[in-house]
């Protein structure tokens, strides 16, 4: 893959985009929010509807020839609703903070009451974050996991919407290991007469590939992005019933966006409909497969799961109990010079600091579109443990180059990007 025309610009750019694909190549993804979308995700992204304005949506546009733009972005909506049984889609949100920031718009006065998850606890800045507008424009009160478990409080949650009577209850995690039982927030949501938002953005391909119950048909609103485990390239997506559709649409343009992404739009309709193809949903079942592999071998290697394991596309490792003087700062970076690339991530109950916290997160949606399986998700977890160690023991300098060349060769077998 060269950038040709760009080298002959703009070499300096260039340098950049080829550097990135290498790193892509020769490194493993493990944040669990990124993936490696396919080739045809990333012409369709790249097209000339990046040229186009149009404003509006399919059949009611502002500006005249939109003809292409209205059969590219039915095609993604029609191919989402397919997907995911939803009535109503819309696929214009920039990304899936745009698209919490539509529901928000639509349905909120500034000053309501939004119930969510605490950021340290697996939430998103978007759910109500007071350095996120969300947290700035509306009253935030925070749910938070059981602290022995790592699970859910669901009857906590439940008590505190019944006592707080929030207007919107957000569900939907950034970085929760279980299966989310969307019914159970259903209730408490109810219970308090508020409307329920499920932020599914990093289970949009579990859910659409049926690894993951669908919060759709349960919230009011069912947000996302398209550039997680749904590989559909980056963007963000909102579905609700019909009742809600006019003030959604509205909300999202003329109300927070102009011109929509047109290009990226495309990559989502491309997107949809590899996700729509039998193989995903064998992909969707590996890359749970693959999370759960690499959780059980760090357990057996000593380390701390919180909740004690996965039902999803990730771990959330805390390393106090196994490695008290290692932070996920210092743990993300070894990694990093492996080839091991992931992030640092609070904790329940975190000591440290957002900046350099306690735990580790590791994802496999992209491995396993690489075609790793269980046996190299144990390896995976293997290196991570050798790194960990070695962060831990001061042995870096012997360590870190003998597990870059595994990487290496693990990237040598399972290529991407050729
Ligand atoms: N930045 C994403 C993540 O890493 O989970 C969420 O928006």
């Amino acid at each position: 893959m060269r950038h040709d025309s760009v080298r002959e610009a703009d070499p300096a750019v260039a340098d950049a985009l080829e550097g990135e694909i290498e790193r892509q190549r020769s490194t493993l993804q493990l944040i669990a929010a990124e993936n490696h979308v396919s080739e045809a995700v990333l012409d369709a992204q790249s097209s000339v509807l990046t040229n186009k304005y149009a404003e509006g949506y399919p059949g009611a546009r502002y500006y005249g020839g939109c003809e292409h733009a209205d059969e590219v972005e039915q095609l993604a909506i029609d191919r989402a609703k397919e997907l995911y049984g939803a009535e109503h889609v819309n696929v214009q949100p920039h990304s899936g903070t745009q698209a919490n920031q539509a529901v928000y718009y639509a349905m909120l006065e500034p000053g309501d009451k939004i119930l969510s998850l605490d950021l340290e606890h697996g939430g998103h800045l978007s759910h109500g974050h007071p350095a996120n507008f969300a947290g700035q424009l509306y009253e935030v009160e925070q749910y938070e996991v059981d602290p022995e478990t790592g699970y859910l409080d669901y009857e906590g949650l439940h008590a505190h919407a019944e006592e707080y009577q929030p207007d919107v209850i957000v569900a939907g995690y950034s970085a929760y290991p279980r299966e989310v039982e969307w019914e159970r927030i259903r209730a408490a949501a109810d219970a308090a007469d508020a409307l329920m938002v499920a932020d599914m953005a990093h289970i949009t391909g579990l859910v659409a590939g049926g690894a993951h119950p669908s919060p759709v048909g349960i919230a009011d609103f069912v947000t996302g992005s398209t550039h997680k485990t749904i590989r559909a390239g980056r963007g963000g997506m909102v579905m609700c019933d019909e009742e809600y559709a006019d003030d959604l649409d509205t909300a999202v343009f003329p109300g927070g966006q102009g011109g929509p992404l047109m290009h990226n739009i495309a990559g989502k309709a491309v997107g949809f409909h590899e996700a729509l193809q039998p193989e995903f949903e064998e992909y969707a079942e590996q890359t749970v497969a693959n999370a759960k592999a690499m959780g059980e071998h760090l357990q057996e290697h000593g380390f701390e799961l919180v909740s004690g394991g996965t039902d999803n596309h990730l771990v959330l490792v805390d390393l106090r109990p196994s490695h008290p003087d290692t932070s996920g700062g210092d743990a993300e970076e070894a990694l990093e010079e492996a080839g091991l690339v992931l992030n640092g991530n609070t904790v329940p109950g975190e000591t440290r600091s957002p900046f350099d916290p306690s735990g580790i997160r590791v994802g496999t949606p992209a491995i396993t579109t690489r075609g790793f399986g269980e046996d190299e998700s144990r390896t995976v977890a293997h290196l991570i443990a050798r790194v960990v160690d070695a962060v831990a023991e001061g042995t870096e300098d012997e360590v870190v180059p003998d597990v870059r060349e595994t990487v290496e060769n693990l990237c040598a077998e399972h290529p991407i990007y050729e």
